[in-house]
């Protein structure tokens, strides 16, 4: 399944939770880039200046990224994809992989949440995590990246009947439980791991 939402709706946090209770590994391609960043890898040092920018790191460097995480072995009995893919050529690539692979998505979970809310959750996150990109200015482009491209993206799921859309204002306890019964009333899931 995939997660896909605007900076600050909850995916990171919610794909935690969600990766506890369905059973199945999250990845999270903004936590391999940051990973990478702090490593000081190749991958890391390229991938900064569009992270600290806000921007999208190119599709050709994030491709070939979860191409790889998704070889590992850990994923043959599915995966939660928090933060890609973000644009439609991220779509096609995915598409690729996984017909590759004979897998499919079962369904794609969106986040909602206004962008004044966004905005004021992640200048929170500022005052308690050193992030580079949580800088008001920068916040506010990467929420106009998610408005001009990620969501054509949603789209494209919505077309093929696979997508779930979830409120994500409230508790973070509220939001997974909203999140569980979106995934339960439509799921192909067969089992839900119990508390
Ligand atoms: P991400 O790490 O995905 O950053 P994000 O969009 O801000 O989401 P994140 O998961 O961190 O935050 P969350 O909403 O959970 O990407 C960072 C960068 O990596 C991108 O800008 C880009 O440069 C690059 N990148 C990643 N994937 C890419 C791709 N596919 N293609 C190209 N580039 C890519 O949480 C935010 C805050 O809200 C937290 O402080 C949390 O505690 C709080 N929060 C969550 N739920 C809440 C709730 N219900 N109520 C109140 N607060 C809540």
């Amino acid at each position: 399944m995939l997660i896909i939402g605007p900076p600050g709706s909850g995916k990171g946090t919610q794909a935690e939770r969600l990766s506890d209770r369905l059973g199945v590994a999250a990845i999270s391609t903004g936590d391999i880039f940051r990973a990478n960043v702090q490593g000081r890898t190749p991958l890391g040092v390229r991938a900064k200046k569009y992270m600290d920018s806000g921007d999208f790191v190119p599709d050709s460097v994030t491709n070939e990224m979860v191409r790889d995480r998704l070889s590992a072995p850990n994923v043959d009995d599915g995966f939660l994809l928090d933060g890609y893919p973000r644009t439609t050529a991220q779509v096609d690539y995915l598409d690729n992989i996984l017909a590759t692979r004979e897998q499919k998505l079962d369904f794609v979970l969106t986040l909602t949440a206004d962008d004044e809310e966004l905005i004021s959750r992640l200048l929170g996150r500022a005052e308690k995590a050193n992030r580079s990109d949580d800088k008001e200015a920068v916040i506010r482009h990467r929420l106009h990246l998610y408005h001009e491209q990620t969501e054509a993206v949603v789209a494209r799921y919505s077309e093929r009947g696979i997508l779930r859309q979830v409120d994500g204002i409230g508790a973070i306890h509220e939001v997974t439980d909203r999140a569980l019964c979106a995934i339960d009333s439509g799921a192909t899931v067969s089992s839900l791991i119990p508390r």
